[in-house]
């Protein structure tokens, strides 16, 4: 009976009305007659919570074993968020999209060592508890993957949010703005560019202009609360709010300063877009306004009836001052509600109410920013950029929905 002895010192003085009779025969009907508390939740018999024990407090916590948000393995370089399982904007970290070229590596935080050097006055070592002693600041906004376009499966009616667009995903992090260690090793005025480094099989590295570390560029240790994820490149990663995700450089480790892009290897083949006419779109930062509709997707099947319309719009410009949506294949266009408040360059959740009728119809969604860009359909995209490389193809989707309420990927938003 040494269970019940310890269910009872748990027992706080709000429930000293209990009497002991009372008490004994609550617990008394559990498992077996005893006060047996079960390990995990899917070990609890799925009879009446009241009349046995649940599970008792451990060290780390668990998804109700009746939700299994997942992302999608695509290859070993690859995983997506399940846009469509989640609300509001923050993505669960164990959620976050994965994106690397060499597999995520072992970092000992213990021999953490960032360095800067190039065109400085005073070449720096960092550990990472030197990094964590400057003030800190905290900012959401999302990161995005430039090839975040579903290139894996764009003809397929059973496309699904994920699929489309699960190379996005939002956090909180915190760590020091890229200004604060610039004016530390006091970069020479004359260095306009600098390259960032990390500590993978990949060695990514990228060139970024120095105007992005007086804007909001920031060194990260932290996500949603908590040190990174190795994923997300524990220890310490570049963050670039509103840029292509491949600039944030994951297991950040060397910063060099320089007056010219260091023209490293991302930068001379794989992430330059060939343009219509002939020439190449080197650099191409910002992400620009995108936007997609997370319900109803497929596999959803819908009722007549009203229902909401929901989706996540954001933009690497700056904030989302409008969406809309269209519940006839683009003719026209209403604006949906977004819900406050709106970051910039952060997730933006979009809601519309529609009664649907029972009809066929296709549903779409398109972003506009602040700077008043909007949302491009392909067929403008394509004549503007032609479409030579699968990158920033930030296409108004929709989904096509069938008079008998099922709902398929509209592969005519990509013709
Ligand atoms: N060191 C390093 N940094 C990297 C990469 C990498 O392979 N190695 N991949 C980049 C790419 S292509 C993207 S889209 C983002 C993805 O960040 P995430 O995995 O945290 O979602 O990280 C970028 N930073
Ligand atoms: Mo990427």
């Amino acid at each position: 009976m040494s269970e019940n002895k310890k269910t009872r010192t748990l027992t706080d003085s709000s429930d000293a009305g209990i009497s002991r009779r009372r008490f004994l025969s609550r617990t008394a009907t559990g498992a077996a007659g005893a006060a047996v508390f079960h390990k995990t939740l899917a070990d609890v018999p799925q009879t009446d919570p009241t009349k046995q024990q649940g599970v008792p407090p451990t060290a780390l916590g668990e998804r109700s074993p009746f939700e299994k948000p997942e992302r999608k393995v695509i290859s070993n370089i690859l995983s997506t968020t399940p846009l469509q399982d989640l609300y509001g904007t923050i993505t669960p970290s164990d959620l976050h999209f994965e994106r690397h070229h060499g597999g995520i590596p072992l970092i000992d935080p213990d021999n953490y060592k960032l360095i800067i050097h190039g065109m400085v006055e005073r070449p720096l070592k960092f550990s990472l508890d030197d990094l964590k002693r400057f003030p800190a600041i905290t900012q959401s906004c999302f990161i995005e993957c430039s090839g975040n376009n579903g290139e894996y499966y764009l003809a397929d009616r059973k496309n699904t949010p994920q699929s489309l667009r699960g190379l996005t995903s939002q956090s909180e992090w915190t760590g020091v703005k890229l200004s604060t260690l610039f004016r530390e090793a006091r970069i020479n005025s004359n260095a306009t560019w600098f390259l960032a480094e990390g500590n993978d099989a990949a060695v990514m590295t990228r060139s970024i202009p120095v105007a992005k570390a007086w804007d909001d560029a920031m060194i990260a240790y932290a996500q949603n609360g908590e040190p990174l994820r190795p994923a997300q490149g524990y220890p310490v990663r570049l963050l670039l709010p509103g840029w292509e995700g491949n600039i944030s450089i994951k297991w950040l480790r060397r910063l060099e300063l320089g007056k010219q892009p260091f023209m490293t290897r991302e930068e001379t083949s794989k992430y330059s877009e060939p343009l219509p006419d002939g020439r190449i779109r080197q650099f191409s930062f910002e992400m620009e306004a995108n936007s997609v509709i997370t319900s109803p997707a497929y596999p959803e099947k819908i009722e007549p009836g009203w229902l909401e319309i929901r989706g996540l719009a954001w933009s690497g410009s700056g904030k989302i001052v409008k969406v809309e949506v269209s519940t006839d294949a683009g003719q026209n266009w209403s604006v949906a509600e977004l819900q406050g408040p709106v970051l910039v360059k952060s997730h933006t959740r979009f809601r519309y109410l529609w009664n649907w009728q029972g009809k066929p119809a296709v549903i779409m969604s398109r972003a506009m920013d602040q700077t008043g860009y909007i949302q491009p359909t392909h067929e403008a995209l394509r004549d503007k950029r032609g479409l030579g490389a699968p990158y920033h193809l930030n296409t108004i989707v929709g989904w096509d929905i069938r008079p008998d309420g099922s709902v398929y990927f509209d592969v005519k938003s990509w013709v």
